[in-house]
Formats: structure tokens, sequence, C-alpha cells
């Protein structure tokens, strides 16, 4: 099985989304090994964020995960990271597929609700970013 990293951002934080998100997760066959609550600094952001490091929105999209809290989560299943890409949707939830979590609680490209890791790689530099044990 494999493991990716999940984040359930500020946007759907805010607005008690955390359960229903978490819900949505277990039925669709992830597990969800680990979870937690947290309140990034900035600087966390910046370094969770770094591969942006040279895009234009990067400054604002590190001021909004570090803008109150988030959930963390290890989510596992067979194929678990290209899985969660597709649940998520598209980056942008108004181009994202009906069902998908950004399409149904998504807000607009910067508040779309969910992270979720791209590759092997990236999902595992993530969740020790995270979770080091
Ligand atoms: P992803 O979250 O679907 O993997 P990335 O390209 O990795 O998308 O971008 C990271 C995050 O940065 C996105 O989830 C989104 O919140 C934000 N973002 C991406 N592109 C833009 C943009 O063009 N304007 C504003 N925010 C953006
Ligand atoms: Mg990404």
């Amino acid at each position: 099985m494999e493991e990716t990293l999940s984040i359930i951002k500020p946007d759907a934080m805010e607005r008690n989304l955390e359960d229903e998100i978490k819900k949505v997760f277990i039925k669709n066959n992830f597990q969800i090994v680990k979870e937690k609550k947290v309140k990034l600094e900035k600087k966390d952001a910046e370094q969770f964020y770094k591969v942006h490091e040279t895009k234009p929105f990067y400054n604002d999209l590190c001021n909004y995960l570090s803008s109150g809290p988030v959930l963390v989560m290890v989510l596992k299943k067979d194929n678990a990271i290209a899985d969660n890409r597709k649940l998520m949707g598209s980056t942008n939830p108004k181009e994202a597929e009906a069902g998908t979590i950004r399409k149904e609680y998504g807000i607009s490209i910067d508040k779309n609700s969910v992270h979720g890791s791209d590759s092997i790689e990236n999902a595992q530099k993530e969740i020790n970013f995270f979770f080091k044990d």
C-alpha cells in the first residue's frame, strides 16, 4: 500500500468541513493512518511550498496556508497518491470534475480546500516534513 500527505486547508477548516472531508476520504477507501491539527508559521509554509518559490502567487500562498489551523493527514491505500489527486480534482475548483472535493468544497484557485502530494518523492518528503519520528 502507498501513503500520501493530505492537508485540509484553512478555508475548509474555517467552514467546519473537517469531519465531512475526512468522511469523503474514508468512503473512498483511504485509511487515515496519522493526523494532527496544526497552525503553521509563515516560515513553515514557505518551506513546505518551496517548490513554488519563484511563482507570482508564492507569497499569498504562504500567507494563506499559515492563516489558520490546518488538518494534516497521512492517507493510505493502494495507489494513494494518484487516487487522492483524482478525488481532490483540478487545482482550480471551477475546472474540477463533479464529485471531487475541490468541486464540492473549493471556493477559488487559492482557496481550494485540500492539498495532496503529487509524486512518490514528494509524498515521502511531505510526510517527513510533518511527521518525523
Ligand atoms: P495543487 O495543489 O493542485 O498540487 P500546485 O500547482 O501545486 O497545485 O499549487 C499549489 C497551490 O498553490 C494550489 O493548491 C493553489 O492553492 C495555489 N495556486 C496554484 N496556482 C495558483 C494561481 O495561479 N493563483 C493563485 N494560487 C495558485
Ligand atoms: Mg502541488
